[in-house]
């Protein structure tokens, strides 16, 4: 039976290209009319309200804290009110550093995999044919968005808004012209599509939830993302769903808006799982958000053996060798290693492409803490997620720089894995 893409489009990829996490605006020239975001924090409800008078919220974060835009005269006249802290809203970048593939990517009615290494590996069966798990629980993938009408996601589609608009929360769009939000969730709960000849997940029986914060050329606004982080929560909680969400994306820098919505999901009962970074293999080359302590950073494996394990990859970022061997969560800790070198994932163009990158690690993480869930729906998401580091445990990770017997800064507790 011949399958039927709903989109066909093309997509050069080009050599890698690392964008700067966290760059900066083109700072406007002073005098220019040239609008910028701006996160307001203010002393009271009243001060607030008062500012939001002239400057329309885009997204009402806390209760007396807003993003909003305004032009550099603006700004500065605002800088004189005491009873507002102004910050400029960074941007951060999705997480591919590193492209396995340069040629063009042809949309392909069959994937020429099924199980791709990544999804044999973290099921530990090199026999594995097609997934299943994962019922009843959703992964948000906050990313450059999914193409919902791809054959072997379009089914798993629960949720699809887009963040990156005019607010508020632009329901049932959610356009992926990059093509990495479309793979990163393919990874996590692709299904095989209808006729089952197409690619599997870890989890394909989850809901996705494609909710898109970053633009076509894979960066986006911290507002956005702590926005999106937010919503999830609040939908987890308003439907009584256990979620799982997927950042993919990352920076250097800690960014205030984003933290402070990974605690507050992560108090609300949502497990947070996000990637390390691209920017080994030096020690503390460790992202945000992944870096913090409420979310699971996780580090990509290769396909390659070494030292008698999986290997870590050059490009995943390191947390640092003072923590090795103590087996603790803190700030700038690596938890986790996934599949993440050279991944064949569904694509934008409703084809299969193969990319690199801590970005591709993750899903699989949050597959299979969705699967994982799924089958135990009472545990909380701390329970969860020491379930997740005793798996990881007990799959120790010595291959790669930094890696060794035991907790350490390359690999973290080990590789999680089904079975
Ligand atoms: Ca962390
Ligand atoms: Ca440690
Ligand atoms: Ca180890």
């Amino acid at each position: 039976m011949k399958r039927t893409n709903k989109l066909f489009m093309s997509v050069l990829l080009t050599a890698s290209l690392v964008i700067p996490a966290y760059s900066s605006d083109a700072s406007a020239a002073p005098g220019s009319n040239e609008k910028f975001r701006v996160y307001v924090e203010a002393v009271s409800k009243s001060a607030k309200s008062t500012v939001k008078s002239q400057h329309k919220a885009r997204w009402e974060l806390t209760e007396n804290g807003f993003s909003t835009e305004m032009n550099e005269k603006q700004f500065n006249a605002l800088q004189k009110n005491k009873n507002v802290k102004l910050t400029r809203v960074q941007k951060v970048t999705v997480d591919t550093a590193v492209r396995a593939s340069n040629s063009e990517v042809k949309a392909a009615e069959y994937p020429s995999q099924q199980t791709p290494w990544g999804i044999k590996a973290i099921y530990n069966n090199a026999n594995q044919t097609s997934t299943t798990g994962g019922q009843g629980i959703n992964i948000a993938v906050l990313d450059t968005g999914v193409n919902v009408n791809h054959y072997d996601l379009t089914n798993t589609v629960e949720q699809c808004k887009d963040f990156t608009r005019a607010t508020p929360i632009t329901n049932g769009t959610c356009n992926d012209a990059n093509g990495h939000g479309t793979h990163v969730a393919g990874s996590a709960l692709a299904d095989g599509g209808s006729d089952k000849a197409g690619i599997y997940g870890v989890a394909p029986d989850s809901d996705l939830w494609a909710y898109k914060v970053l633009g076509d050329n894979g960066s986006g606004y911290s507002d956005d993302i702590a926005a999106a982080i937010r919503h999830a929560a609040d939908q987890a909680s308003s439907t009584g769903t256990k979620t799982v969400i997927n950042m993919s994306l990352g920076s250097a820098g800690n960014d205030s808006l984003i933290s402070s919505a990974v605690s507050y999901a992560y108090s609300r009962g949502v497990l947070v799982v996000a990637a390390a970074g691209n920017s080994g293999y030096s020690q503390g080359t460790i992202g945000y958000p992944g870096a913090l302590p409420q979310a699971i950073a996780v580090a990509a494996l290769e396909n390659r053996q070494e030292n008698g394990t999986y290997r870590v990859a050059n490009f995943s970022s390191r947390g640092y060798a003072s923590t090795d061997g103590d087996y603790v969560i803190q700030q700038g800790d690596i938890e986790i290693s996934a599949p993440g070198a050279a991944i064949y994932s569904t694509w934008n163009n409703g084809g299969y492409n193969t990319i690199s990158g801590t970005s591709m690690a993750t899903p699989h993480v949050a597959g299979l803490a969705a699967k994982i869930w799924a089958q135990n729906p009472n545990w909380s998401n701390a329970q969860l997620r020491t379930n997740l580091q005793n798996r990881a445990k007990s799959v120790d990770i010595k291959g790669g720089y930094g890696a060794a017997t035991g907790d350490d800064y390359a690999s973290g507790f080990g590789f999680a894995r089904v079975n």
